[in-house]
């Protein structure tokens, strides 16, 4: 083990994302609250025995209720839980709102292996490569069965379920290597199913994406896909079928027959390739055929990717 980390590793996990200051802080406070707590509670108790023991006579004061005591220390206690609540809500929320302008990352959890793939199609195995003071999202879905997403040092585990698009996202804050772990039994070789999480700084990150060659970028692929599944049949320019356009829409709400309005994110997405007839837009026949068990996870995350660059401002890929 590296001579700075030693010491660090043995007393205590790294910390290395923002979020893992946060969780910690939170986590530490909260133990020392528990701590005094137990200690006042726990000297009260002997201390009254002793102090009120049989035969001292003082066990005959009155045991009249004491309200203003009771009140004080009621309304005391209320008042810590409640902004110990409202600071883990606070924290909770943050840690599942991931910023608009994070770096997106797709992952795929399958027995028994995580696989990534950046936006300019950069793929790797059990190893994800992200660059420092970033925020980066990490769009995943599963294979199979439920994965979890969980990485100690960042503080931050998120489970990923079939038919479900999941985010994880942090910002790393220390340049390292960290473990990244899938934490939800998933077979036989769940306990296999491990790699790392490498922080790198800004430029090296950059030149690590560069050194791949050939690659083509997931929006790239996706457009492919896009005729090859013969979405560009319906949807694409010039089409004799009454299909809606796909550019521009992602981040919109579209109106949807019976009234209700959705919001187009990356799971309403693959739900209208894998269940069309869910969600038809308002005026629209709901003639789109359901592409489910035809599109692999893999593929879907590429036509998503093409879909959302048509949203993209002018001259982002
Ligand atoms: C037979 C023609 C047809 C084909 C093929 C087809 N679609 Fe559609 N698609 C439609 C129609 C019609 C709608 C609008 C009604 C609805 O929502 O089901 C639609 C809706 C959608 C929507 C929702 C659009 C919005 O504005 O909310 C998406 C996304 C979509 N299709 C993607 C695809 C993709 C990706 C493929 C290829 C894998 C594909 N479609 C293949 C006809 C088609
Ligand atoms: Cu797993």
């Amino acid at each position: 083990m590296p001579g700075t980390d030693t010491q660090e590793s043995i007393a205590l996990l790294p910390r290395a994302s923002t979020l893992a200051e946060r969780v910690d802080a939170q986590f530490f406070t909260l133990l020392w609250v528990d701590a005094l707590m137990v200690v006042v509670l726990f000297g009260l108790i002997i201390g009254f025995a002793v102090y009120y023991r049989r035969g001292t006579l003082r066990n005959r004061v009155s045991n009249a209720p004491q309200t203003r005591v009771e009140i004080t220390w009621s309304t005391a206690l209320l008042l810590i839980f409640l902004s110990i609540f409202a600071w883990s809500a606070h924290l909770y929320v943050e840690a599942s709102s991931p910023p608009k302008n994070a770096l997106e990352i797709h992952g795929i959890g399958k027995q028994w292996m995580w696989k990534f793939e950046h936006r300019g199609g950069q793929r790797e195995i059990n190893e994800l490569h992200v660059p420092l003071g970033v925020p980066v999202k990490v769009i995943l879905a599963t294979q199979d069965v439920i994965h979890s997403f969980f990485v100690p040092a960042f503080r931050m585990k998120q489970d990923v379920v079939p038919g479900r698009l999941r985010v994880a996202w942090f910002t790393p804050s220390r340049v390292g290597r960290y473990h990244l772990f899938c934490a939800e039994y998933c077979g036989l070789d769940h306990s296999r199913m491990r790699g790392h999480v490498v922080v790198m700084e800004r430029n090296d990150y950059e030149a690590w994406l560069a050194g791949f060659t050939g690659t083509e970028s997931l929006a790239a692929q996706g457009e492919k896909l896009f005729s090859q599944y013969g979405c560009i049949g319906c949807h694409g320019p010039g089409s004799k079928v009454l299909a809606p356009g796909l550019g521009g829409i992602f981040g919109k709400s579209v109106p949807l027959a019976g009234g209700s309005i959705a919001v187009v994110d990356e799971n309403y997405l693959r739900d209208s390739i894998l269940a069309p007839e869910q969600q038809v837009v308002a005026g629209y026949q709901p003639i789109m055929p359901s592409f489910a068990g035809r599109i692999d996870e893999a593929d879907l995350m590429r036509l998503i990717a093409y879909i959302k660059s048509l949203s993209a401002p002018q001259g982002a890929p």
